[in-house]
């Protein structure tokens, strides 16, 4: 009998896979799509770990499984291959970042193939390639050309390591987000936007139909942050100056009893008496080196300084004093609050410690504390007595019509910056022209390839090493033909993973980024699986599908690109630490495929180890399980093929338990893949096989074993898709495994797989319980006692007399 090798098959079949080609997609108007993919990975040097392992394999079983079922199946990988590690790289060791780069997706691609996913490899991408960027900048040039792509002078975070901008989603805790170790800083610098803001509604708007889960739509929600509420004019004492606070507490005016300006707002310096200048001035510079987050920290010590001015509460006609603090924020809102201490507790705070009046205005209602809750209005003259939600429409009503306040609707997103100092990125194709200002690059002049050059190093002052690329940077002027110059920042990565999934659908068009006709057919990604960017490039994704159906290049009913977002948890090393090189804790796929596992053990236990959205700890025995289930498979599939009559004798119908344990089993599967729970569904097979181990004991020559070992191997496919294409051609099945189709079960033999037994307590029936048709008398018996309601009626004692009727009932008798 032949042993189970994966060495053996394994490569036997990736090899012939490629040739037959059987994963290649093609648009077919006739058979529905089902578009499955990972968030495509950045080829770093390190290589594939186990936990990107997870993340492919959930990908690639759910490929699978749907193109069995006869869905028009489209799987995919690609490199999302610029950015800062291979260019840190080049200027550590002069490596170009074209070659480690190349270097690196050999390597991955290696890996992937050697694993056995299902990719259509014709349809590869690379973000580096020009042939890709060439459209990546052609977007930028539409974008540009609506008004969607601009420049603009601004504070923005700074990695001093880095010597780049961030985008404040690159910004974690006040540090770059690839030095944990580094504060960021903010510089006054001239960047490039996207301007995202314009569709902050409709992105909010479609969050609600997504099949995504709740907590990564909680995220992109509080993302774009949108607040309703009124700006009020207060105006200033002695002055003529108002000043413009954002509140979405209109209903508390009567409680403002001092009003904040963020240190860095325009109007700080000419609200602020000669006397305290010097102090006002010292605490703008310390709030310099903070980060909003820690500013915005409720739980901080609060920090404050008096400017000398006062405004004019325009509610109670009192003065009240004008204070600059860092709690509040620049960028939010105008910059500027009314201070309610009784209702808001950053307030509260800073009221308490400055000794600044608190008064209450509303009443909370029961339960509710005074911050942030609702309630009923006092000490607020003609709106006492009313409901704080009814006040906040009337005084914004009565504000207005004094032409001293305004509804206003505020997000906390911001414009995308997406201008990066680096080289390894793609080129912005843009020229400035002395004479006619920032001129796009004409479509034609596509793409704007990167330069040669040996020097990668960032001068630090804002300008990526292009700028060193004489050669490159001096241009003429496309629009007046005069002497101009390239932009030399080049775009952030996420611009190029913005569409890439719509590129997968046609990867060779050179005369479009795009077929809107394929893209439609394709789009939207029906599961969309991966455990990183659950705002950044999600949301980009979402901003840029929607200005693509305003241009009809998709579908308006196809404007979300992901349908069902699949966020698998991360898997940390069996130390519980996050894998890396460094801690020398990676655990290495293809180690284990080597050692002899093979990647089908590998695949099955990664799918086994837990339920795909938690994280979890990696085991390093756990893979020895799943191979051993493996071979399981194996050797009742040989004991089998060894039998000599394989139609035998039918069993009595429908009571065949052979049949019986393969509908079971494939209903099973089948429900757990539709649910995604692929944990559950491995725990299936391994019992289906178990069963199909105690059922040999009567022999392998019954009616029901081609069907039920036929259909083990059609179910084991999308998991483990060597051994059951093995297997399939051992069992003398024509074509792969692949596209042969799901198995269906008999859901009549699934009813007469439960047994219902009445449970007599002193001759009560008091319960009724199910259990297996399988079940003897000993199951019968704990079953019963540990049915919940007997238990109770039992009260801790013990029946006197058990008593089992096969088929209908048990019987407990209890003595007082
Ligand atoms: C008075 C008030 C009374 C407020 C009250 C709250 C409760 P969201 O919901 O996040 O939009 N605020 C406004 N601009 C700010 C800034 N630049 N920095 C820090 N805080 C700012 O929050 C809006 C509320 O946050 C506003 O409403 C304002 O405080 C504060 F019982 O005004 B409120
Ligand atoms: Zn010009």
């Amino acid at each position: 009998m032949r042993r189970y090798n994966p060495a053996d098959i394994e490569p036997k079949w990736q090899r012939q896979w490629d040739d037959a080609k059987i994963y290649q997609a093609t648009e077919d108007a006739d058979r529905p799509k089902t578009y499955v993919t990972a968030m495509f990975p950045y080829p770093s040097g390190s290589g594939l770990h186990v936990g990107h392992v997870r993340n492919y394999s959930i990908t690639d079983t759910i490929a699978r499984f749907h193109r069995q079922r006869g869905q028009n199946v489209l799987t995919t990988i690609g490199w999302d291959a610029f950015g800062l590690p291979a260019e840190n790289y080049a200027i550590k060791t002069g490596v170009p970042p074209q070659q480690s780069t190349a270097r690196n997706i050999a390597s991955f691609k290696t890996q992937l193939q050697r694993l056995g996913m299902s990719y259509d490899w014709s349809r590869e991408i690379t973000t580096t390639d020009p042939k890709y960027y060439r459209w990546t900048q052609w977007i930028f040039l539409q974008l540009f050309k609506h008004g969607l792509a601009y420049q603009k002078e601004s504070l923005q975070w700074w990695c001093p390591v880095c010597k780049t901008v961030l985008a404040n989603e690159q910004v974690i805790n006040g540090r770059c987000w690839r030095h944990e170790d580094t504060p960021a800083e903010k510089k006054w610098l001239k960047q490039w936007f996207f301007r995202i803001t314009k569709y902050a509604d409709q992105l909010l708007d479609g969050i609600g139909d997504l099949e995504w889960p709740a907590k990564i739509k909680a995220m992109q929600r509080n993302w774009i942050g949108k607040s309703k509420g009124a700006e009020i004019d207060f105006t200033v004492a002695d002055s003529s100056e108002t000043i413009q606070v954002f509140t979405t507490r209109p209903d508390t005016l009567y409680g403002a009893t001092f009003m904040v300006l963020a240190p860095e707002h325009p109007q700080v310096p000419r609200l602020t008496a000669a006397a305290n200048k010097a102090e006002v001035a010292s605490y703008i510079k310390a709030a310099q080196s903070k980060s909003d987050v820690e500013r915005m920290e409720t739980e901080r010590e609060k920090t404050g300084t008096p400017l000398g001015s006062y405004a004019i509460n325009p509610a109670t006609g009192q003065k009240i004093p004008v204070w600059t603090a860092d709690y509040v924020l620049m960028d939010y809102g105008t910059g500027a609050i009314m201070g309610v201490p009784a209702h808001d507790e950053r307030d509260n705070q800073f009221a308490t410690k400055f000794g600044l009046p608190i008064a209450r205005v509303y009443d909370p209602v029961k339960g509710d504390s005074p911050y942030g809750g609702e309630g009923k209005v006092k000490n607020s003259g003609e709106y006492n007595g009313m409901a704080t939600h009814q006040m906040r429409e009337r005084i914004v009503a009565d504000l207005s019509a004094r032409g001293v306040a305004r509804e206003k609707t505020n997000y906390r997103m911001r414009d995308w910056l997406i201008s990066r100092q680096r080289y390894w990125g793609a080129p912005i194709p843009i020229i400035h022209c002395p004479k006619d200002g920032a001129v796009p690059v004409p479509e034609a002049d596509l793409p704007v390839t990167l330069p040669e050059i040996s020097d990668y190093l960032p001068d630090g002052s804002g300008t990526s090493a292009l700028g060193r690329a004489k050669g490159w940077v001096s241009v003429t002027c496309p629009s007046c033909g005069g002497p101009a110059k390239r932009e030399t920042d080049t775009m952030d990565g996420y611009a190029c993973s913005s569409w890439y999934y719509l590129r997968y659908t046609d990867p060779h068009n050179n005369r479009l980024a795009w077929d809107p006709a394929k893209a439609n057919y394709w789009m939207p990604i029906d599961y969309y699986c991966g455990g990183d960017h659950a705002v950044s490039h999600l949301l980009y994704s979402r901003f840029w599908m929607r200005f693509f159906a305003d241009q009809g290049w998709i579908e308006r009913t196809r404007q979300e690109p992901v349908h069902r977002l699949v966020f698998n948890g991360y898997i940390y090393a069996h130390d519980g630490q996050k894998m890396s090189k460094s801690k020398g804790n990676v655990v290495d796929p293809l180690e284990l495929v080597e050692q002899g596992y093979g990647a089908d053990a590998l695949r099955l236990y990664e799918l086994f180890i837990a339920p795909y959205e938690l994280d979890v700890a990696w085991d390093p025995g756990g893979i020895a399980g799943t191979y051993r289930f493996l071979n399981r498979v194996w050797m009742l599939a040989q004991e089998y093929l060894s039998v000599k009559n394989k139609n035998g004798p039918a069993a009595k119908s429908g009571a065949d338990p052979v049949s019986r344990a393969r509908s079971k089993a494939v209903k099973k599967v089948t429900d757990d893949l539709e649910r995604l729970s692929f944990n559950t569904a491995v725990a299936a097979l391994m019992e289906y096989v178990n069963e199909l181990y105690r059922l040999k004991a009567s022999g392998m020559d019954g009616q029901a074993w081609p069907e039920a070992v036929k259909d083990l191997a059609r179910l084991v496919a999308p998991f483990a898709p060597h051994i059951a294409e093995e297997l399939w051609q051992q069992l003398g099945y024509e074509g792969s495994v692949h596209v042969a189709g799901w198995p269906a079960w008999d859901e009549n033999l699934l009813a007469a797989n439960t047994l219902v037994l009445a449970v007599q307590l002193n001759g009560r029936v008091r319960a009724e319980i199910t259990l297996p048709a399988t079940a003897g008398e000993a199951d019968a018996k704990t079953a019963a006692l540990n049915n919940a309601k007997i238990k109770r009626l039992l009260g801790g004692k013990q029946p006197a007399r058990i008593i089992y009727v096969p088929g209908r009932l048990v019987s407990l008798v209890v003595k007082d």
